[in-house]
């Protein structure tokens, strides 16, 4: 059934940089194959459903502006919902979706209720994917939006929240299970604190642990094969998240011997809330061997909160993509749209343009990305600047076998003195410039 949503809108096709027409792909070739891989087994799009198809388009002044048929708590609704959002990933040709619980049923007065409305939505997700062969990136609970989450939900000072989070975690496995998804993310909204007048940071920092312990054991015991990822961001909701970033995170998973067991889901405009560049956080998550997937939206670098725009800056996506294909590209993780229209893009087709534009400019970075590695453009710099390691003495100071005392007194017999050069920092940059 066609839900008339997208009008009379076919399957957006790639027509090549020349291309005018704005609901084609000018650089989204799905087949074309780029190191040896074709772009969509590169790229793993994905739609977040909350931002296309649950957000009304309210901001702190002001309520909802977008006017959808499927807006509404009954489970009619979700499923229309749910019929548009297939459409959307078919004519986009996105291979994968993302989803929390929230997002797709309307909350009940129980428990039970809700998880069984889930379960209702979830059996009609699967009849879709099978029917468009649409999968699964990963699922997620929405622990932050409840005002019983307002304290938080792993940290919560109530035992009682913290059960019930586990519950809709537990849940929230199982339907990402049973849909085979590939991931599962845990992003902790209200996993933090506004004020340590009424906060024991160290008895929730261990309830945080005991929480993703359990949740990892589940995994194991049910024979979830996907990755469990967590998204980390420094504040937004609350004043100080526990999970601020990258090397947060790793230190978080060292505490409980997690990390072999969890990786990371890098958001671009997280990363610049935390005060760093998107590639600094895939780089770190690489070195930490903790790299899984990413959330891809930019955030506005003056205003200071989490935008959640579509991308569209081609240089900032090459030097990301070029730590992604540093890292070996994805496994399990893809490039999810955490991106949102803004407020006044009121029309259907604002929500393709939007992705289309999105993904158009992701394969233009990770062509030029591409391009880079295969030149050894920056490689071929990085190695000269760090051979004097391959010399003999280089590699027994680095392998332990010389003391402070044998270094010293090299330094001296040899009469060592230093010579700056010059680190290039320009040259690189319009090395870069060259390829986007
Ligand atoms: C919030 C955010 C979330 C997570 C999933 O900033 O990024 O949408 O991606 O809960
Ligand atoms: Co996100």
């Amino acid at each position: 059934m066609n839900t008339g949503f997208f009008g009379d809108i076919k399957k957006i096709k790639y027509e090549g940089p020349e291309s005018t027409n704005p609901l084609a792909y000018r650089f989204y070739n799905p087949d074309e194959v780029v190191a040896g891989k074709r772009l969509e087994d590169h790229l793993r799009f994905a739609v977040a459903y909350w931002h296309s198809f649950a957000w009304p388009g309210g901001d702190p002044f002001g309520g909802q502006t977008f006017e959808r048929p499927w807006f509404g708590d009954t489970m009619e609704n979700a499923k229309l919902k749910a019929d548009v959002a297939f459409e959307m990933f078919s004519l986009l040709g996105a291979p994968y979706y993302c989803f929390h619980d929230a997002d797709v049923r309307p909350e009940a007065s129980t428990f039970a209720e809700s998880a069984a409305r889930l379960d209702e939505i979830a059996d009609y997700f699967a009849d879709k994917q099978k029917k468009t062969g649409i999968k699964l990136l990963w699922g997620t609970a929405n622990l932050f939006s409840h005002r019983r989450f307002m304290s938080g939900a792993a940290t919560n000072p109530d035992p009682d929240v913290f059960a019930y989070a586990a519950a809709t975690v537990k849940k929230c496995i199982d339907v990402t299970k049973r849909l085979k998804g590939e991931n599962y993310v845990l992003w902790g909204g209200r996993e933090g604190y506004e004020t340590l007048l009424n906060t024991d940071l160290k008895r929730e920092q261990e309830q945080a642990g005991r929480f993703l312990s359990l949740v990892v054991d589940y995994k194991h015991r049910i024979g979830f094969k996907g990755t469990i990822l967590i998204e980390p961001k420094p504040q937004e909701p609350t004043k100080h998240q526990y999970d601020y970033d990258v090397a947060t995170v790793y230190g978080f998973l060292k505490k409980f011997g997690l990390e072999n067991e969890v990786k990371v889901n890098i958001e671009q405009g997280h990363a610049i809330l935390a005060g760093h560049s998107f590639e600094h956080e895939l780089a770190l998550a690489n070195a930490l061997g903790i790299f899984g997937s990413i959330d891809m939206n930019r955030n506005d670098y003056q205003s200071g909160w989490d935008t959640d725009q579509f991308p569209n800056n081609v240089p900032e996506m090459a030097l990301a993509y070029y730590q992604v294909l540093q890292a070996g590209g994805f496994k399990t993780g893809g490039t999810n749209f955490d991106a949102k229209l803004r407020r006044q893009s009121l029309d259907p087709q604002d929500l393709l343009i939007a992705h289309i534009g999105g993904m158009d400019c992701c394969a233009r970075g990770l062509k030029a990305a591409a391009r880079m590695i295969e030149d050894k453009a920056l490689s071929g710099p990085l190695e000269e600047r760090y051979a004097g390691w391959k010399s003999a003495e280089g590699k027994a100071m680095l392998s332990g076998k010389r003391t402070l005392e044998e270094i010293a007194e090299r330094v001296v017999k040899k009469k060592i003195e230093p010579q700056p050069k010059s680190g290039r920092q320009e040259f690189l940059e319009n090395v870069v410039n060259r390829y986007v």
